[in-house]
């Protein structure tokens, strides 16, 4: 009787906390609690029973910490080793951090989805746009990356390889509502930000996770199931992510289309709401909702239509109303096509070094 007692005051305490940040369209009982529930059983998976805490989760320096030929920051690299019940596995993590900062810095942490030695080259002989990592350091703060690829290979595998491998049997089918490739990634992020927290240099409590596209929507799952992440951007991030399914933008992506194509990055049973978007009783604005009081940044790009940039300003503002500061919200949109490059990083560092910051 008592167990049953308190277990109803908790769950009335905790439910009044969440309605406080995701009150948004008085359209049945939308708490933080019911919006992440319905997005974890419809869209993107339900993670394995412990996969969160994996019982064996350490990190191995693949490299002596290198002051890199500029003298203004220092490599470190690791490798996050981690087992399951059913293996083990790792995937690298590199990160590199102001050269003697006074005290642990804030950082970003990229979910890199392009190709790694190109965007994100550990030597820094290729620079890229998508990860500006020289400019990001010269800001102060850390910058932080791993390939998606590393976690789980972006290609149809049935989810049986990477992160899968250690918490699943490989069986002919899978389960309708188990994690499908962006949980997995997600649950990367999370790995690196425990790997982070035990770094001295590194502010963990102050780290923004950002990605593009189909790591766009990994950002803002990450920052949905992990709130330690203190703030996430959403970059491009379209169908599944940012944008706003109850509005018809006949060229933008649809739920028909990504499955067809990526149905591995989703639960199974995301098939089931094909051609059924308007009769989902939740739409991503709440997705976003669910970020509040952290900060949230969100990028589209003019021209990139299949992503839907209106959908994705639209669902921004709507999810605004969740927070008491709704400053804490930012929304842009670069001219131009699907991309993520200096004008949005911009913004992005922006929003840290007011928010970040100073929080
Ligand atoms: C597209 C996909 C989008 C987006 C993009 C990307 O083909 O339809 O949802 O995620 O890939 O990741 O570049």
């Amino acid at each position: 009787m008592r167990i049953i007692l308190l277990c109803l005051l908790l769950s009335v305490s905790v439910t009044s906390a969440f309605a406080a940040e995701t009150e948004i369209r008085p359209i049945g009982k939308r708490t933080r609690g019911n919006i992440v529930s319905f997005f974890t059983d419809n869209v993107f998976g339900k993670r394995p029973e412990g996969a969160d805490h994996p019982p064996l989760l350490k990190f191995e320096k693949t490299a002596e910490d290198k002051l890199m030929p500029d003298g203004k920051m220092v490599r470190k690299e690791v490798r996050i080793v981690y087992g399951g019940p059913c293996g083990t596995n790792s995937f690298p993590v590199v990160a590199f951090i102001p050269a003697g900062a006074k005290g642990p810095v804030p950082a970003f942490l990229l979910i890199c989805n392009r190709d790694y030695a190109k965007n994100c080259d550990p030597e820094r002989n290729q620079k890229s746009p998508f990860f500006p990592v020289e400019e990001i350091v010269a800001r102060g703060f850390a910058a932080v990356s791993f390939h998606t690829w590393s976690v789980a290979p972006d290609y149809n595998t049935g989810n049986t390889k990477g992160v899968f491998e250690a918490f699943e049997k490989p069986g002919p089918y899978r389960k309708p509502k188990l994690w499908g490739t962006i949980s997995a990634w997600a649950w990367g992020a999370s790995r690196a930000l425990d790997w982070l927290e035990t770094v001295p240099e590194i502010d963990a409590k102050r780290v923004a996770v950002i990605g593009h596209s189909r790591g766009g929507k990994t950002a803002l799952w990450a920052a949905v199931t992990d709130k330690r992440f203190a703030m996430t951007c959403v970059n491009g991030s379209g169908c599944s992510g940012a944008k706003l399914n109850h509005m018809d933008l006949e060229k933008s992506e649809h739920i028909a289309h990504i499955v067809r194509t990526f149905q591995y990055w989703f639960c199974l049973d995301y098939t089931l709401w094909v051609n059924r978007e308007k009769e989902m009783p939740y739409d991503q604005h709440e997705l976003l909702s669910c970020v509040a009081p952290r900060l949230l940044a969100v990028g589209s790009g003019s021209k990139d239509v299949w992503a839907g940039p209106a959908g994705e300003q639209k669902a921004t503002e709507l999810a605004r109303a969740a927070w008491s500061d709704p400053e804490r919200v930012s929304y842009h949109c670069h001219k131009g096509g699907h991309g993520m490059g200096a004008d949005d990083w911009n913004v992005y560092l922006s929003h840290a070094e007011k928010y970040l910051k100073q929080d």
